[in-house]
């Protein structure tokens, strides 16, 4: 590995695709890849991804009041050239009370976005989580009917997609729509209650209303797996039979080091692409702790009293072998994005650093996970590496 990795830097290093001046290439002694590997600036994740997809990351222009920290700022702007926010697009940011739209912190990740020449995504529009309550009852206080219900829905996707037209180019329009369970289709949210089934393909017609232009769409976790995938290829085929303006699938990929097969993950590209559907990949990022769920479910929270030293076992930090296996797993991920870049439009990662990632407090609050391409202290690890690799692999030497 550590191998590959210094054979890539002085393949580079002689193409000339660092991210570095002249002089600072010929600098380096190349007689010494171990003095290559140390002195050469890293070349940026999206160069070396080129125009096979965007690269994207998540992130918000604030966390709780505060201003994005620099570390995030810097890793973003270098490497990444698309933008999702992490939550201040949510409708419980962006509309908490009925009519009262809040865009400050949203505008200005927008505003970060083109300034570091990166495309921002919208996420997310209709969520049975992290919406206020106010969408769902009526003006009794009882259940919101079918009608109301959707008369909100248009002011919030009309408002939201109609204030970002022409900057923002893709949506998750519908997240998170299908039942985990092994029966029922779609998951009990409280738009399916208020309007019945059909609010995905009324939100997809809205959003396209909005904004003609705009890519549109459905995002979830776990779909990339068999028993999320029939239900999602079911639930998308129906869409498309009835003209519903949905163009994309976003597979969340929120995965752990042993699930899923990839080569499952393989055969769910395939399947989306077989619809005629683009595939993005939205929310990537590969935990290494334990855990006993394997969904990205938010309202699900586990505890670890009484067993902090199994289910938080690298809180001082990741043994280099762990580092390893977890870099060998990104490098088979992108390497299998890569082949299908054809049909992948984005591959965004669920955080920036280890320390900003949603692992570190799901399902259990608290412990200590690397699942990103760059520790804590905006270093890339392993996986930058091998990622960089999988993206740019070398071009094979005759004998
Ligand atoms: O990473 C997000 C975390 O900071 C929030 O607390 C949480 C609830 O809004 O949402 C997380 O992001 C989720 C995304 O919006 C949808 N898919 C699952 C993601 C991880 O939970």
């Amino acid at each position: 590995m550590a191998d590959r990795k210094i054979l890539w830097l002085c393949i580079l290093a002689g193409a000339g695709f660092v991210w570095a001046s002249a002089d600072e290439v010929s600098g380096p002694d190349l007689a010494r890849p171990e003095a290559v590997a140390e002195e050469v600036p890293l070349a940026p994740l999206k160069q070396a991804a080129g125009d096979a997809f965007l690269v994207g990351i998540a992130m918000d222009s604030g966390y709780r009041g505060r201003a994005a920290d620099a570390l995030s700022v810097r890793i973003a702007s270098t490497h990444f050239n698309a933008v999702t926010p992490e939550n201040s697009m949510k409708p419980m940011a962006l509309q908490p009370e009925e009519g009262r739209f809040e865009f400050g912190t949203a505008d200005r990740l927008v505003a970060m976005a083109e300034e570091w020449g990166a495309e921002p995504i919208g996420h997310c529009l209709v969520w049975h989580s992290q919406t206020p309550r106010w969408f769902f009852r009526g003006p009794d206080g009882e259940p919101v009917d079918r009608a109301l219900a959707l008369q909100r829905m248009r002011t919030h996707i009309a408002t939201v997609v109609g204030r970002y037209k022409g900057k923002i180019k893709q949506w998750d329009v519908v997240n998170e729509a299908i039942d985990d369970g092994p029966r029922a289709l779609l998951r009990r949210s409280p738009w399916l209650e208020a309007i019945g089934e059909d609010y995905i393909a009324e939100a997809f017609r809205m959003a396209h209303a909005a904004d003609p232009d705009a890519v549109l769409i459905y995002n979830d976790y776990g779909i990339e797996e068999r028993h999320k995938r029939e239900k999602a290829v079911r639930l998308l085929r129906s869409l498309l039979d009835q003209g519903v303006p949905v163009h994309a699938v976003g597979m969340q990929c929120h995965w752990r080091m042993e699930r899923p097969d990839l080569a499952e993950v393989e055969e769910s590209i395939k399947a989306y692409a077989e619809l005629g559907l683009q595939v993005m990949i939205t929310e990537l990022d590969i935990g290494v702790l334990p855990t006993h769920y394997s969904g990205a479910d938010v309202g699900r929270q586990e505890s670890m009293q009484g067993r902090e030293a199994v289910m938080n076992p690298y809180r001082d930090g990741l043994p280099d072998v762990v580092a390893q296996q977890h870099a060998e797993r990104y490098r088979q991920a992108f390497a299998m994005f890569h082949r299908h870049r054809d049909v992948i439009g984005r591959v965004t990662l669920w955080g920036v650093h280890d320390g900003r990632s949603w692992l570190n407090h799901f399902p259990i609050r608290g412990r200590t996970d690397y699942p990103m391409l760059f520790d804590r202290q905006g270093e890339p690890k392993p996986a930058f590496f091998a990622v960089v690799e999988a993206l740019q692999p070398p071009i094979a030497l005759a004998e």
